[in-house]
């Protein structure tokens, strides 16, 4: 047995502006897998996390809901412990970037970087927004495209052409909060000198802390030149005050990272035994890794690594970035329809489920990890019902019902069993590197040789030979200990599982070196299901829940800017009136109607409208209405939606369809 090693993990802090998402769960799952495979060899390795509560969406978001930051961050951290727990999540402490330990670090750490000579103070200009009185940050910022003309591109590049520019370049700029046309304003701010870390930077990047691909990414940057940081924001802002300022605060990436020591700080108040020196301190010997998205790769492999050596703390081992996560090959997003809390999720499936098939995909490389539910479906119904729990399920009947019990008391073949055994270095090995979908295929491949050998055995055919009932029990004992040492290399995987085995098995929590000696003359418990196959109905249930979150819900957004269209923009759009011939409800959908509406010429289109909560379909059987005629079709699960019906109000009874006065025919332009 190696010797204990002792390993700090992190996970990106979730910001507190909304719930969790599937999206933050692949990386969660991911450092949970390799935390609990850290835990299992009998190291010391604490897992901690916890919710960024800083910045401008935060404040804006709680202005938004009439709350105050502080309820917003307190809210969604509940929620972030709730979902993450629920699917399994096991960190030793989940703490938030708005606590005292931060506040304090964030100051400690500032001042030293004072004293380095590496904060610089200067004057500049920004936009700021009359109106609402602020600075605005770029993502507020929006106008046309400087290169190509394209409207509303966001302050810092356009979507359309690709250009980078500064949002001061933006032709007609607007803020997005007020629509104001934004002013420039003269404001001092605090920059880290990054710049002086270069060197340092430079050698450390290339000394195997990062996958490859990371430290290519880097070279680009380096290449640009290291660039001043400006590491402070105007009030209003939801943040930590700058020592001895009044209206500066941190910007919210300063104390972001932060937050991974005052969540250890924490867990430090409650367990007396750790020392936080041992962890953070310039002669750590204990191991850190970051696991992160790979979106946040320049502040954690270039910001971080200067900001801890430049404060005489220790830096990570290894950062360890995955890609984004894609539903059907779509990007997740609300106006796809293709966005999943993780809520929804847990109202129809099973969190392990989740877990098993991001683990069955997920490589140490950082590529985007797309979740195809008919993939899903067969990955869970095939590895894990057909062959994994086969197993078990075909066993163990025998040996309760034959046997008492009692698992035989030899091992009937040793050398299938050490084959079983010794996989577990390579597996685990698997485990440590993060090639996790290898592991996966490993594991399988040892699942169809276990099922193999019984399916050779035929247990089912000796029970009715009296002569061989001692074979029987033999064979079955041997599958239930090949099944065993399969739930030892997938328990990082499915913890719930893993429990319902140990219960089943009548044995204390399965270690990863229980691998090496089988379960022989040991009485096991009665065998209960452990995993269900997925039914299509339970995914359809989750496809069409996703589908009303993300297109009945979206509240109207007061803050929009109240711009201008021109006539031509206006004369697109195929307003028409349109007389409703069918209205039923939609199986399933809460909030949805579907309609069969006359548009004239003859032609009839299926509309599935948000309008359930306000009419009773008989209601609207023979009235007229106004629709979208031209809109793309847009597909849903229960079929697809071919226009929109035009609606005002606010949701729930509040909705009235608008109709035309009396008189006016299907078809009829709207002009
Ligand atoms: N909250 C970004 C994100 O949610 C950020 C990570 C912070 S890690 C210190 O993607
Ligand atoms: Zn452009």
């Amino acid at each position: 047995m190696p010797s204990t090693r002792k390993i700090l993990a992190t996970q990106a802090l979730p910001y507190a502006n909304g719930v969790p998402h599937l999206g933050h769960l692949v990386g969660m799952v991911q450092t949970d897998i390799w935390v609990r495979l850290q835990k299992m060899q009998g190291h010391d390795c604490l897992f901690v996390c916890g919710s960024d509560s800083h910045g401008t969406p935060i404040m804006i978001q709680a202005e938004k809901m009439g709350i105050t930051p502080q309820a917003l961050i307190e809210q969604i951290q509940r929620e972030q412990e709730r979902d993450f727990t629920d699917f399994h999540i096991e960190f030793d402490c989940y703490h938030t970037t708005h606590s005292a330990e931060n506040k304090e670090l964030v100051a400690t750490l500032f001042q030293r970087h004072v004293e380095r000579g590496n904060i610089d103070k200067r004057t500049i200009k920004q936009l700021f927004d009359p109106v609402k009185n602020m600075f605005l940050p770029d993502r507020y910022i929006k106008g046309e495209c400087p290169n190509c003309g394209a409207k509303d591109q966001y302050g810092d590049n356009c979507e359309l052409c690709g250009a980078t520019y500064l949002p001061t370049d933006l032709k007609n700029p607007y803020s997005t909060l007020s629509g104001a046309k934004p002013i420039e304003k003269e404001s001092e701010h605090y920059f880290f000198k990054l710049q002086n870390y270069e060197k340092f930077l430079k050698e450390w990047t290339r000394r195997g802390h990062l996958q490859e691909q990371v430290a290519n990414k880097l070279d680009e940057w380096f290449k640009d030149g290291l660039k001043e940081w400006d590491i402070s924001r105007d009030a209003p802002y939801f943040g930590f005050l700058i020592p001895g300022e009044k209206e500066k605060y941190f910007y919210v990436w300063l104390d972001a990272p932060v937050g991974y020591i005052a969540s250890f700080k924490k867990l430090c108040e409650q367990r007396k035994e750790l020392n936080f020196d041992d962890y953070w301190g310039p002669d750590s010997s204990a191991e850190l890794i970051h696991f992160i998205g790979k979106d946040i790769i320049y502040f954690h492999a270039l910001f971080w690594p200067a900001i801890l050596h430049g404060a005489n703390l220790r830096t990570p081992n290894e950062i360890v970035v995955n890609g984004f996560l894609t539903i059907d090959g779509q990007k997740m997003s609300k106006s796809r329809g293709t966005f999943i809390k993780a809520r929804t999720y847990l109202n129809h499936l099973p969190a392990e489920y989740l877990r098993y098939y991001f683990a069955a995909k997920l490589s140490d490389r950082i590529e985007d990890l797309d979740i195809h539910f008919d993939d899903f479906t067969n990955r869970i119904n095939a590895d894990l019902v057909g062959k994994f729990v086969n197993i078990a399920s075909r066993c163990a009947s025998f040996i309760n019902k034959h046997f008492a019990g009692k698992l035989a008391a030899q091992c009937a073949e040793p050398a299938l069993y050490q084959t079983f055994a010794q996989a577990g270095e390579e597996i685990s090995e698997k485990w440590e590197k993060m090639c996790f979908s290898q592991a996966i295929r490993h594991i399988m491949a040892l699942a169809d040789r276990a099922n193999q050998y019984i399916d050779e055995k035929k247990p089912w055919t000796m029970i009715k030979d009296p002569q061989q009932q001692a074979e029987v029990q033999a064979v079955c004992s041997m599958g239930i200990n090949l099944f065993r040492v399969l739930m030892i290399y997938l328990k990082p995987v499915l913890p719930q599982t893993a429990k319902q085995v140990e219960s089943f098995l009548n044995i204390p929590p399965l270690q990863w070196q229980d691998k090496d000696k089988p379960l022989l003359d040991h009485t096991i418990k009665e065998f209960q299901p452990l995993i269900n196959r997925i039914d299509p109905k339970h995914i359809e249930a989750l496809k069409m829940a996703m589908n009303e979150e993300t297109q009945v819900a979206t509240p109207p957004n007061k803050e929009t800017k109240k711009e201008c269209i021109s006539i031509d923009d206006f004369a697109k759009v195929d307003l028409r009136v349109a007389k409703i011939v069918e209205a039923e409800a939609v199986e399933g959908a809460d909030k949805l109607l579907r309609l069969m509406v006359d548009v004239g010429e003859e032609e009839k289109r299926q509309i599935f409208a948000g309008i359930k909560s306000a009419y009773q379909p008989e209601e609207l059987v023979g009235r007229h209405v106004v629709v979208v005629a031209n809109l793309e079709p847009r597909k849903m699960r229960f079929g697809v939606s071919e226009g929109m019906v035009l609606a005002a109000g606010n949701g729930g009874q509040e909705i009235w369809v608008i109709s035309p006065d009396p008189g006016a025919e299907a078809g009829a332009k709207v002009k």
